[in-house]
C-alpha cells in the first residue's frame, strides 16, 4: 500500500487542481475537487495496474476475461480511496481545501451503464475479482448515455437521457494505441492463396475500436485490474474523405455507424430486442475484445496452442455470445488454424452463466439481421449449428423434437443460450433453485448430454461497499463485537455474531443504529422529494426494476387492503407502516409503467386521507438506481422479495438488505431458498406456492376469477384499482389482466394465488414488530448469516470450478 500524509495528498491534489482546471482550491467548485481527487486517485492505481499486468506475464498467470453488456459500477472516488486504505486521510484533506467530503462524493454520477441485477453483479464481481487477486479484465462498451434517468411526472415515468461521462472521465484511462478494427455487413468471398484461404470483405464498412479503461483496485491489496470500456471511432475525419466522392459516402457511413453504437445502453431488462444496432453492439465489443486479447496472448507466448491454459472468457448471459464464432474466425481466418484445432481451443476457453429462465427473455436472432449485420460470422454460426445438430441427432437417435429443441438455427432464427452450450466448457445458474430448473427444465436434453457441464454458482454481493461503506453505523458494531475487521475479507465471520442473539446491549445498540439510518432516510426523503416520514413507522422497502414477475402490484394489493381496513375500522393497524418504492421501467413496458402511475396515484390518495395520518404512507422514490440503493437499504426493515416461485433466478438486493438487518418477506424463489436453508422460518417472513406448485397450478388449469369471487377483501381491492383512486385514473386494464387477460393468460404471475398467504405473511410481519426483542433478535440472525452471500465466496467458486486459476483468501 502507497503510504501518504494529508500534507502530502493536499499539496498534491491541488497540483492537479491547477494543472486540471487552472484553479486554486478557494476558485474551484466541488466537482472540480471531486475530480481533481479522482485523477490524484486514478494515477496512484495506474501505477498499481502496471505492476499487475506485469506480475501476470512474469509468473505465467491465467487470466480471466469477464464480457458483459453492463456494468453497473456506481460511483467510485469514495470505493476506491475505501479499498486503498485512504478514505480517512482523503475526507481530511477534502476538509482542508476547504469542502465537505459527503458534498464532494455526492458530486459523483453514477456511472450507471447497466439495467439492474445483471449489470450490478457484474461491478461486484470486479471488486471480488481484484480483491482476491485474480487477473482479470472487464470489458464492455463505453456508452455516452447510461441507463435513463427516471423522473415522475403527474405520475407517469418520463425518461430523461444520462451523459454520464461530463463529470466521470477523470476515472477513464484512454489506450488508443490498442485501437481495434472491426467490420460489419459487405459481402464475403472465398479465396485460395498459395494453398490457404484467404477471407475477403467488400462493401464492410469500418470502425474503429478504442479502450477507454477504468481501474480496479482491490480491498487492502495492491492489485489492480481494469474494466476496458471500447468507444467506437471513424478511421477517418469526414474532411480527408471529401476528396474523393465515392469515399465521402462510406466515411458517412462509417461515422454514422461509430456514433450510433456507442450511444445508448438498451434500457431492457430481462427482455430482449432483437434491433440490429443492438447486434452490431453485441459483434463490436467482442470483436474488439477478442482480438486484443489474441493479440496480447500471441505477444507474450508466441503461440495460439496454449491459448485456453492461460485465458478464459466468462459471459454475462448470452449477449457476448459471439464470442464463440469470433474467436473461430480469428483462429481459422487469422492465423491459418483447421477447424477442429481451433473449436478444441474454443470450447476450452469459454463458459456461459445464464441469468434467466423466461422465455420470452432468452435471446433469438432473426438469421437476416446477423447474416447482413456480421456475414462471416454468421457463416461460421451455420457450421457450428451443423455440427452440433449431428451431435445430438446421434445422441438422441434422431428423434426429431429434441433435435429442434437443441438446435441453434432453427426458423430462420438463432438462438443464443444453444450456441453457447455448445460452445462453451461450463453453463452455469445464478442460484441452486435456478441452476436445477436449467438442468431438469430449460437445458434438460443438452444436460443430459453432458451433465458435468451444467454448473452453479448462487450469486453474491460485494459486502464492503453494500455493508460496511454505506452502514457505518452497523460497521462499527460488527468490529467492536467480533474484536477486528476480518470480515471484510472473510464474510463467513459475520456468523460470530450468532454469540450475541441474547444480548440485550447489542439487541439495544442494533435497534438505535437502524433508527438512526432511518432518520437519514427520512431526511433524504424530504430534501429530494419534499415528503414527510414518520421514523417509527415499519419501513418497508421493493426496490428492483418494474416488471410483473416480481409483483409489485401484488405488494399494492396488500397496501390496498391495509387502507380499506383503516376506512372500516380507523383503529386496525396496531403498527404505522410506511411503504417505500423504487423501479424503473423498460421505456417500451407499457404494463411495467402503468403499475408505476398506479403506485403513485395509490400514494397521493393515501397520502392525503386524514385517516392514514401518522398510519399509513406510500412513496415512490424517484429515479432508483445505485446510488439511491445505498441511502435506502441501511433504512429498511423489511425487504420485498416477493417474485412468483421459478421467474427470480437469483436477486442479489435480497442479500443487501440481509446484511443490513432487513427480515425478508418472500417466496422460495431464488437466492431466497438459500437465504431459508441458514435462517430456517423462523427468521424470515416466508409465504406463498413452491415453484413445482406454480407448474403444477398452471399445467391443471388455472382460474384467477374463482378466488377474485371467494375473497371479499381481494376482490374489494380488485374493484378498488377498476375504478382508481381520487385523481380519477381508472386501471381498469390491469384488472382486465388480472382476471381476463388474452388466451387465458389472466393473471399470469399467479399474485391472486399467492394473495391470501401474502397478506397473513404481512400481519405476521406487523405482530412481530409489537416484540421489539424479538424482531431485533432476527435482524442479528440475518446479518450473522449473510457471509455466504459474499461476492468473495461467489468468484471464489467461479476460480475453483470454472476457470480454474488461484487465488488468495482461498
Ligand atoms: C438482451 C437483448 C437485447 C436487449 C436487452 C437484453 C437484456 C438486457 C438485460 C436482457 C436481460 C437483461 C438483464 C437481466 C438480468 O438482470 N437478470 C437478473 O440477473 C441477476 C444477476 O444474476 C439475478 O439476480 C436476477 O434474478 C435476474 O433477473
Amino acid at each position: 500500500m502507497i503510504q501518504t500524509t494529508p500534507e502530502c495528498m493536499t499539496k498534491e491534489i491541488t497540483a492537479k487542481l491547477m494543472i486540471h482546471f487552472g484553479k486554486t482550491p478557494e476558485e474551484a467548485n466541488v466537482s472540480e475537487i471531486m475530480e481533481a481527487c479522482a485523477f490524484w486517485l486514478r494515477d496512484k492505481m495506474a501505477i498499481h495496474e502496471v505492476h499487475t499486468r506485469k506480475d501476470t506475464t512474469i509468473h505465467g498467470l491465467k487470466q480471466v476475461h469477464y464480457l458483459s453488456l453492463e456494468f453497473l459500477m456506481g460511483r467510485s472516488l469514495m470505493k476506491n480511496a475505501y479499498n486503498m486504505g485512504m478514505l480517512k486521510n482523503l475526507e481530511k484533506t477534502i476538509k482542508t481545501l476547504g469542502f465537505e467530503p459527503a458534498e464532494v462524493f455526492e458530486a459523483e454520477p453514477d456511472a450507471a451503464l447497466g439495467n439492474g441485477g445483471l449489470g450490478r453483479l457484474a461491478a461486484c464481481y470486479m471488486d471480488s475479482l481484484a480483491t482476491l487477486e485474480i487477473p482479470a479484465v472487464g470489458y464492455s462498451i463505453c456508452y455516452e448515455l447510461g441507463i435513463f434517468k427516471q423522473a415522475i411526472k403527474n405520475g407517469e415515468q418520463i425518461e430523461l437521457p444520462d451523459p454520464w461521462r461530463t463529470a466521470s472521465d477523470s476515472w477513464l484511462l484512454p489506450k488508443s494505441g490498442e485501437t481495434q478494427e472491426i467490420l460489419f455487413g459487405g459481402t464475403v468471398t472465398h479465396e485460395i492463396v498459395d494453398g490457404r484461404r484467404k477471407i475477403k470483405y467488400d462493401g464492410a464498412t469500418k470502425v474503429l475500436a478504442v479502450p477507454n479503461d477504468m481501474l480496479i483496485t482491490g480491498y487492502n491489496t495492491n492489485h489492480t485490474n481494469h474494466l476496458r470500456l471500447w468507444n467506437a471511432r471513424a478511421t477517418k475525419p469526414l474532411d480527408m474523405a471529401l476528396f474523393s466522392k465515392g469515399e465521402y459516402t462510406k466515411a458517412l457511413e462509417e461515422r454514422d455507424m461509430a456514433e450510433s453504437i456507442c450511444k445508448v445502453l438498451y434500457p431492457n431488462d430481462n427482455h430482449p430486442e432483437g434491433k440490429t444496432l443492438r447486434m452490431r453492439q453485441q459483434y463490436f465489443f467482442v470483436s474488439a475484445t477478442c482480438q486484443s486479447v489474441v493479440q496480447k496472448h500471441l505477444n507474450a507466448y508466441g503461440t495460439l496452442a496454449n491459448f485456453a491454459e492461460y485465458n478464459v472468457f466468462q459471459i454475462n448471459d448470452t449477449h457476448p455470445t459471439l464470442v464463440i464464432p469470433e474467436l473461430m474466425r480469428i483462429f481459422m481466418d487469422i492465423h491459418g488454424m483447421d477447424w477442429d484445432s481451433a473449436w478444441r481451443i474454443v470450447t476450452d476457453a469459454v463458459a456461459y452463466t445464464n441469468h434467466t429462465v423466461m422465455w420470452e427473455a432468452l435471446e433469438r436472432w432473426p438469421q437476416s439481421i446477423i447474416q447482413n449485420t456480421v456475414p462471416r460470422i454468421w457463416e461460421i454460426i451455420v457450421e457450428i449449428a451443423r455440427r452440433w445438430q449431428a451431435k445430438c441427432s446421434e445422441f438422441y437417435h434422431g428423434d426429431m423434437e429434441i433435435v429442434k429443441n437443441l438446435a441453434i438455427c432453427w426458423d430462420n432464427e438463432v438462438r443464443m443460450a444453444n450456441l453457447c452450450i455448445a460452445g462453451g466448457k461450463a453453463v452455469n445458474g445464478v442460484s441452486t433453485l435456478h441452476s436445477n430448473i436449467l438442468r431438469t427444465d430449460v437445458f434438460k436434453y443438452a444436460c443430459q448430454m453432458n451433465p458435468d457441464k451444467f454448473k452453479n454458482v448462487t450469486n453474491g454481493i460485494d459486502h464492503r461497499r453494500w455493508m460496511s461503506q454505506i452502514n457505518p453505523g452497523l460497521d462499527a458494531l460488527v468490529k467492536e463485537l467480533l474484536g477486528s475487521d476480518k470480515y471484510l475479507t472473510h464474510a463467513m465471520d459475520l456468523q460470530k455474531l450468532n454469540a450475541f442473539l441474547d444480548n440485550q446491549e447489542v439487541l439495544d445498540k442494533l435497534a438505535a443504529i437502524k433508527y438512526e439510518n432511518k432518520l437519514k432516510l427520512c431526511k433524504f426523503v424530504k430534501d429530494t422529494q419534499g415528503i414527510e416520514l414518520n421514523p417509527n413507522s415499519l419501513f418497508d422497502v421493493q426496490a428492483k426494476r418494474l416488471h410483473e414477475y416480481k409483483r409489485q402490484l401484488m405488494n399494492v394489493l396488500h397496501i390496498i387492503t391495509l387502507y380499506h381496513r383503516l376506512k372500516d375500522d380507523p383503529n386496525s393497524m396496531k403498527v404505522p407502516r410506511t411503504f417505500l418504492f423504487g423501479a424503473k421501467a423498460a421505456p417500451g413496458y407499457v404494463t411495467a409503467k402503468r403499475i408505476i402511475q398506479l403506485i403513485n396515484s395509490l400514494a397521493h390518495h393515501i397520502n392525503q386521507d386524514p385517516i392514514c395520518q401518522g398510519k399509513l404512507k406510500v412513496v415512490f422514490l424517484e429515479n432508483y438506481r445505485v446510488t439511491l440503493a445505498e441511502a435506502l437499504i441501511p433504512a429498511a426493515e423489511i425487504s420485498e422479495q416477493i417474485s412468483t416461485a421459478g421467474k427470480e433466478a437469483s436477486g442479489t438486493g435480497n442479500m443487501k438488505f440481509m446484511i443490513n438487518g432487513a427480515l425478508t418477506v418472500g417466496t422460495l424463489d431464488g437466492a431466497n431458498v438459500e437465504m431459508h436453508d441458514v435462517l430456517g422460518d423462523e427468521n424470515m417472513f416466508l409465504f406463498g406456492l413452491h415453484a413445482d406448485e406454480v407448474v403444477k397450478l398452471k399445467k391443471d388449469g388455472y382460474n384467477p376469477r374463482s378466488i377474485y369471487e371467494s375473497n371479499a377483501a381481494l376482490k374489494r381491492c380488485l374493484d378498488q384499482i377498476n375504478t382508481g383512486f381520487n385523481d380519477g385514473i381508472s386501471y381498469s386494464d390491469l384488472y382486465g389482466d388480472l382476471l381476463n387477460g388474452f388466451g387465458g393468460r389472466a393473471d399470469q404471475y399467479l399474485l391472486l394465488a399467492d394473495y391470501d398467504a401474502y397478506i397473513k405473511a404481512q400481519d405476521r410481519i406487523a405482530e412481530t414488530y409489537l416484540d421489539k426483542n424479538k424482531w431485533n433478535r432476527m435482524s442479528l440472525k440475518n446479518i450473522a448469516e449473510a457471509g455466504i452471500f459474499a461476492a468473495d465466496r461467489a468468484v471464489g467458486e467461479y476460480a475453483d470450478n470454472i476457470w480454474n486459476v488461484g487465488h488468495r483468501l482461498g
